[in-house]
């Protein structure tokens, strides 16, 4: 019996590892976070994969989470502080290429949000491509990621020892 136990736990964390994907583009890796459970506002990161020969751009999101959901930057003002600002244009995805949304930079921007982000829950969240239409990932609250490593979910993928990093 505990064999399979262990094939249906090893089963699941498969399952729950596999990117999301349409129309090929591919969603890598996202996670949500708030700053704490109760907070107001929170984001997701992802990295998104353009498979297509085609330019695409990420143009807007949205999800019952929030009140509002918005594609956000950090851009550094004049005194050398970081702070957020919307990207109405959103983000390009070029054609083969990919576009990471992460701590610091781009993000998924979700502002008044309708309920607490617990770690360990899941929100559904719509992305909007120009090329690609709508496609809806489900992203795992995440509150405990490191934000300067690929995250807790680390192993198992073959790529622990690798030189390749950003
Ligand atoms: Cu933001």
């Amino acid at each position: 019996m505990s064999l399979k136990t262990t094939l249906f736990a090893g089963a699941a964390a498969l399952s729950f590892a596999l990117p999301a994907f349409a129309d090929g583009i591919m969603i890598h890796d996202p996670y949500a976070r708030a700053s704490a459970a109760m907070s107001q506002s929170g984001a997701a990161f992802m990295e998104i994969l353009n498979e297509t020969d085609t330019d695409d751009r990420l143009i807007a999101a949205r999800s019952d989470v929030a009140q509002r959901v918005e594609l956000h930057t950090h851009v550094e003002d004049d005194n050398g502080v970081m702070r957020m600002m919307e990207v109405e244009e959103g983000f390009a995805i070029p054609a083969g290429g990919g576009h990471a949304l992460a701590r610091g930079g781009d993000h998924v921007m979700f502002l008044g949000l309708n309920q607490g982000f617990e770690h360990g829950d899941e929100i559904e969240v719509t992305l909007i491509f120009e090329e690609a239409g709508e496609m809806t990932v489900t992203i795992p609250i995440d509150l405990e990621r490191n934000p300067m490593r690929g995250g807790a979910m680390g192993n198992g993928h073959g790529n622990m020892g690798g030189a390749a990093s950003d």
